[in-house]
C-alpha cells in the first residue's frame, strides 16, 4: 500500500520533532521543512537518522513561511495528504520585541499555505492543521476556556495566531478546504526550548544542584498555566485530520498551576528545600540548607501585558476524538529532570 505523505512546517521545533516520530511510527513518509540557519539546528530530529527503520521515510527540505515560492514548490513536489503548520515565532515575550516579524510568520505564513492549497491543482484533497494556541484567550475572565470562549489576545503573538485561526476557518468555509485549528494549551517536554519557563526552571535548578549555575532569574511567578506533555498533544493533531469533517478543538489538561508552584514541585524533586521571602520584584527562593538564593526575579522577564490564567475545557475533544491527556504534571517534571541530569555537560 502506498504510504501517506505528511508535510511538516516547523519540523525542527519541539512539536515538529514529536509529530515526525509519531507519523513515522504510523508508516507515513514525512517531509520536514526547515529554514536556513547559520548553524545546524536539527538536534531535536537527529536521532531519526540513526533509526534505520524510519530514516529513509524522513526527508528534510528548505523552506520558509515568509517565502510563498518555497511553500508552493514544496507542496507541488511532495504532494502531501496532510500538511501540519507548526512553524511560528512562538515566544510570547519575544513577540513584543519583534511584533511585525511575528505577524509576518504566524499570520501571513498560515495564509500563504492556505493560498497554495487553494490555488494548486492538486490530484488529491490535502488536509491542513493549524497550530492555534490558548494565548488567543489571553485576558479572558472565563474559568475554563473552550471552543466557545471569546478570544482576547494579550500579545502580538496571541493576536497573530487569532488571524491564523480565523483565516483557516475562512478558507474552510469559502473554498471547502479540509482545515482544522487545534487550540492547544501549553505543552512541554524534555526538548522544550530553553527560554520557556518550565524548561528554564528545571534546567536552571538541575544546573544549580550540580554546581554549574549559581542562580535562576524569573519574571512573573503568579500567572497560571495548564501544562501538558507535547508527546500527547501531537497525537491529537493527527487525529483531527483523520475525522470525516474538519473542526476546531481545544486541547489541554483542565488543571492549572502557578509558576511558583511549578518551581516548588521541581525544586522538591531535585532535592532542594526552599522557602520564599520578599514581595514583588524582590521575591526570592532561598535554599534552607545553606541560606543561598536559588531564584530571583528580574524585570526583563516580565511582559508588558500578562496572561494571568489559563485552564482548558477540552470536553469536545474528549467526546468527538476520544482524547484525554496521558501525562500528569508530576510525570512531565520527572521526565524533564531525568533528561537534564542525563544531558548535563
Ligand atoms: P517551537 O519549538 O518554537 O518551534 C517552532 C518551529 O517553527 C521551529 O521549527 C522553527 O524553526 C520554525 N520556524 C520559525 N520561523 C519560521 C519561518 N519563518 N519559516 C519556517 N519555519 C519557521 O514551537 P513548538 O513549541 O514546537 O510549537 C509548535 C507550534 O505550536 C507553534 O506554531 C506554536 O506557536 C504553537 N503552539 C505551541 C504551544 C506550546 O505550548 N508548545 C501551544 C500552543 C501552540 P527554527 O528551529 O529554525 O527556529
Ligand atoms: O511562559 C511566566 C510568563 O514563555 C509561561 C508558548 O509555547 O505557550 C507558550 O507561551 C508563563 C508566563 O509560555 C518567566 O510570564 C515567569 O506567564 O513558558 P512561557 P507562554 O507565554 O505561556 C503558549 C500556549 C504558546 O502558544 C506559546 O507558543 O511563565 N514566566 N518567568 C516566564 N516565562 C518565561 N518564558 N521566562 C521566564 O523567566
Amino acid at each position: 500500500m502506498k504510504k501517506k505523505v505528511a508535510l511538516i512546517f516547523g519540523v525542527t521545533g519541539q512539536d515538529g520533532a514529536y509529530l515526525s516520530k509519531f507519523l513515522l511510527k504510523k508508516r507515513y513518509k514525512v517531509f520536514g521543512v526547515k529554514r536556513r540557519s547559520s548553524i545546524i539546528n536539527t538536534q531535536r530530529i537527529d536521532d531519526i537518522y540513526k533509526d534505520i527503520n524510519v530514516r529513509s521515510d524522513f526527508i528534510l527540505r528548505y523552506g520558509d513561511l515568509s517565502d510563498s515560492s518555497s511553500i508552493i514548490k514544496l507542496i507541488e513536489e511532495t504532494k502531501p495528504n496532510e500538511i501540519y503548520n507548526l512553524a511560528a515565532q512562538s515566544h510570547v515575550n519575544v513577540s513584543f520585541e519583534v511584533p511585525e516579524y511575528s505577524a509576518e510568520i504566524n499570520s501571513l505564513g498560515a495564509l500563504r499555505i492556505l493560498e497554495a492549497i487553494k490555488n494548486l491543482k492538486l490530484e488529491k484533497k490535502v488536509k491542513f492543521y493549524q497550530a492555534g494556541t490558548s494565548e488567543m484567550f489571553g485576558k479572558t475572565k472565563e474559568k475554563f476556556q473552550s471552543e466557545k470562549t471569546p478570544f482576547y489576545p494579550a500579545s502580538p503573538y496571541g493576536v497573530s495566531k487569532c488571524f491564523a485561526h480565523w483565516i483557516t476557518i475562512n478558507y474552510r468555509e469559502a473554498y471547502n478546504i479540509f482545515a482544522c485549528n487545534g487550540i492547544l494549551f501549553n505543552h512541554e517536554s524534555p526538548i522544550r526550548g530553553e527560554t520557556f519557563v518550565t524548561k528554564k526552571i528545571i534546567q536552571g535548578l538541575v544546573r544549580i544542584k550540580k554546581g554549574h549555575q549559581k542562580k535562576l532569574f524569573l519574571g512573573n511567578l503568579y500567572s497560571k498555566r495548564d501544562w501538558g506533555h507535547a508527546r500527547d498533544y501531537v497525537e491529537i493533531m493527527w487525529k483531527m485530520l483523520q475525522q470525516k469533517k474538519p473542526n476546531d478543538y481545544v486541547i489541554g489538561t483542565g488543571k492549572t498551576f502557578m509558576i511558583k508552584e511549578f518551581v516548588n514541585k521541581s525544586a522538591k524533586k531535585i532535592g532542594f528545600k526552599i522557602k520564599w521571602i520578599g514581595k514583588g520584584i524582590n521575591e526570592k527562593a532561598i535554599d534552607i540548607e545553606n541560606g543561598k538564593v536559588l531564584v530571583e526575579c528580574k524585570k526583563r522577564y516580565f511582559r508588558p501585558v500578562e496572561v494571568n490564567y489559563l485552564k482548558a475545557n477540552a470536553k469536545k475533544a474528549k467526546k468527538l476524538l476520544n482524547w484525554s491527556p496521558k501525562t500528569s504534571i508530576d510525570k512531565l517534571i520527572d521526565e524533564m529532570i531525568q533528561h537534564e541530569l542525563e544531558n548535563l555537560s
